[in-house]
């Protein structure tokens, strides 16, 4: 066992962590507004800031076989662990070029083989599955814009590594308006003598969005499969994905998607019956949730495709002919985001079937920032939701729109996207919501709303339910009237939230923010008639402590402390 070399671990330190991963994931910022600093990006516009890079040469130990040195960095889908502090400053600069340019681990991929070997993560139920004999083809299409070139092709040699060559018509790469040198002749005449993989260029910086539109409209294959340009198909991912396609046309599929971790290329994997499912929130950002009992309930076993309200976007599979009847996507929309919501409403209110395959399993990148470039001065995410909640969303766009008081800006013309919705006569988003996400939570629905005052004292119950805010204790402040981070809602289920964010109490320590779970447990409060806020489980209640900074969780008594002040939806 070669594994004791001091840059490798052995296990896997964050074992079953990925939710926390995929958490983290959601959080990061991807507005114009707040891009980091000093990100070197360039989207064509400005010549000066080009970088040219050297076209990388394979590094001489990287074995390009498809029988890979076992001993190899990253083999196995082990973490490359490098202390930074060994390194010369020479390779240091080179580590924190890779890192800032990427926001992921670029010298790390650069040591790994781009045939890496990764683990048969799926479960055993799934390695004796039998596939229906006659699978369609796809074409699998693949937009980037400045991809490494190591991350960029391990990406391509692991579909053509752990696909079944018949099954794979082709591999699409789009290069999305990319500047550095390596995508361009190195990446022709390395691709030219893999076959079945041809790239087609974007004229000038389309986003991923129409970029992944020019790959389907040169797309031949029954089925096109997207895939970010930062991922690793595992063994027997392609196959189960085709097999649920081949039974319905209008069934659209996405595989579990496992973590390579940005900082060590880790991959990181669940079981079938960890897997997640798609949904989001009212700030129409995507989120994850567990599989909810009236989906357990439906499936026979936990293998069989998982109904999911949404999909995260990047790695799917779809009838070449369903998506093009179900009208591809919005061009309307640019660089990022939305796209994603968009499918998903259209695929179920217009008559598909959305699916997490569990015995599908491929490995992305989960940054947390957005290296590249955006369009400066626009808020493409807001822009891009807008369009989709004019169309899809009737009057629940208003949970949205409420965010930033009504002001939409300019969304550009949406009027060919609402013919379409009419023209495949798709159903309402409140048959969608109720139907497909019926646990999704209705601000409307909030049995009480507004601030939460002591009726001691004027504090407020008070906490962000940002990110950093998350898993920290819920905080007194001096009511403001502002709303903002004192609006809390009771949802018909005894929870106090926002957005995803809940008050939890383990009946110890103190009230946390945590995200929603919907099964009452730690997050089942009862807001009484006498202005009691009782945790059920512990059937303590909430205090306001002596110096008014922080809450208390105390037996319920006759105390002024433990009275709360907060607007009900019948007025009481
Ligand atoms: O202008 C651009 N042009 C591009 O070609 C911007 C991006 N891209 C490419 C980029 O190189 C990458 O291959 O588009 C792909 C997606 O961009 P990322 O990797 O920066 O995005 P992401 O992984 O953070 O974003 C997720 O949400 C997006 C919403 O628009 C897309 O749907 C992404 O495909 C999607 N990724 C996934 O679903 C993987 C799982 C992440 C989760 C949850
Ligand atoms: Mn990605």
């Amino acid at each position: 066992d070669q594994w004791g070399e001091q840059n490798f671990v052995h296990d896997n330190p964050h074992g079953g962590d990925e939710g926390d991963n995929r958490h983290e994931n959601e959080q990061k910022v991807y507005n114009e507004e707040q891009a980091p600093d000093g990100v070197v990006n360039n989207d064509g516009g400005d010549a000066k800031q080009v970088q040219h890079e050297q076209a990388p040469k394979p590094r001489p130990h990287i074995p390009t076989s498809t029988t890979p040195n076992p001993n190899a960095p990253g083999e196995m889908g082990k973490a490359v662990i490098i202390k930074k502090e060994d390194l010369s400053p020479e390779e240091r600069k080179k580590y924190d070029a890779g890192f800032q340019k990427n926001a992921f681990n670029q010298y790390a991929s650069d040591m790994m083989s781009l045939h890496r070997s990764l683990p048969d993560v799926r479960d055993k139920e799934c390695r004796d599955f039998k596939y229906a004999s006659h699978l369609p083809d796809t074409s699998v299409v693949i937009c980037f814009h400045n991809e490494a070139w190591s991350v960029l092709l391990r990406t391509v040699h692991s579909v053509l590594d752990r696909s079944p060559a018949h099954l794979i018509k082709e591999i699409i790469l789009v290069d999305d308006f990319s500047d550095m040198d390596h995508v361009k002749k190195p990446l022709e005449d390395y691709i030219a003598k893999l076959g079945k993989v041809r790239i087609v260029r974007a004229k000038k910086r389309e986003g991923l969005i129409r970029s992944r539109l020019l790959g389907a409209s040169v797309a031949t294959g029954q089925v096109i499969t997207y895939l970010d340009s930062h991922c690793e198909c595992t063994e027997g991912w392609l196959e189960p994905l085709l097999d649920v396609i081949a039974k319905n046309k209008s069934n659209v599929v996405c595989p579990v998607i496992d973590v390579i971790e940005d900082e060590n290329f880790k991959y990181d994997f669940s079981s079938a019956r960890g897997t997640s499912i798609g949904g989001f929130d009212w700030n129409l950002q995507f989120n994850w949730h567990p599989i909810p009992d009236h989906e357990r309930k439906r499936m026979k076993t936990p293998f069989d495709p998982i109904r999911s309200p949404t999909m995260a976007g990047g790695l799917f599979s779809i009838s070449r002919e369903y998506f093009e009847f179900l009208g591809t996507y919005d061009p309307g929309m640019d660089i990022w985001g939305g796209e994603n919501l968009e499918l998903s409403f259209r695929i179920w209110m217009c008559g598909g079937t959305l699916y997490i395959v569990p015995c599908s399993h491929v490995g992305h990148i989960f940054r947390k920032r957005s290296p590249y470039k955006w369009k400066p001065g626009v808020n493409v995410v807001k822009k891009n939701s807008i369009r989709l909640a004019e169309v899809w969303m009737d009057d629940y766009k208003n949970y949205y729109y409420e965010r930033f008081n009504h002001v939409l800006g300019d969304y550009g013309d949406v009027t060919s996207r609402k013919e379409l919705r009419k023209r495949l006569q798709c159903k309402s988003f409140d048959w969608y919501v109720k139907n497909i996400f019926p646990d999704l939570f209705i601000p409307g629905e909030a049995v009480a709303s507004g601030e939460i005052r002591n009726q001691a004292q004027s504090q407020c119950l008070d906490s962000s339910v940002d990110h950093n805010a998350m898993n920290k204790p819920v905080k007194m402040w001096p009511c403001h009237n502002q709303g903002g981070n004192q609006y809390w809602m009771l949802s018909k289920n005894g929870e106090i939230r926002r957005d995803e964010g809940c008050f939890d109490f383990t009946g110890q320590g103190q009230v946390q923010m945590y995200t929603c779970h919907g099964q009452k447990g730690n997050q089942f409060w009862e807001y009484r008639a006498d202005g009691h806020l009782m945790h059920v489980n512990s059937q303590r209640c909430m205090e306001l402590s002596g110096d008014g900074q922080s809450i208390l969780m105390e037996p319920c008594g006759n105390k002024i402390r433990q009275l709360w002040l907060w607007k009900r939806k019948d007025g009481s």
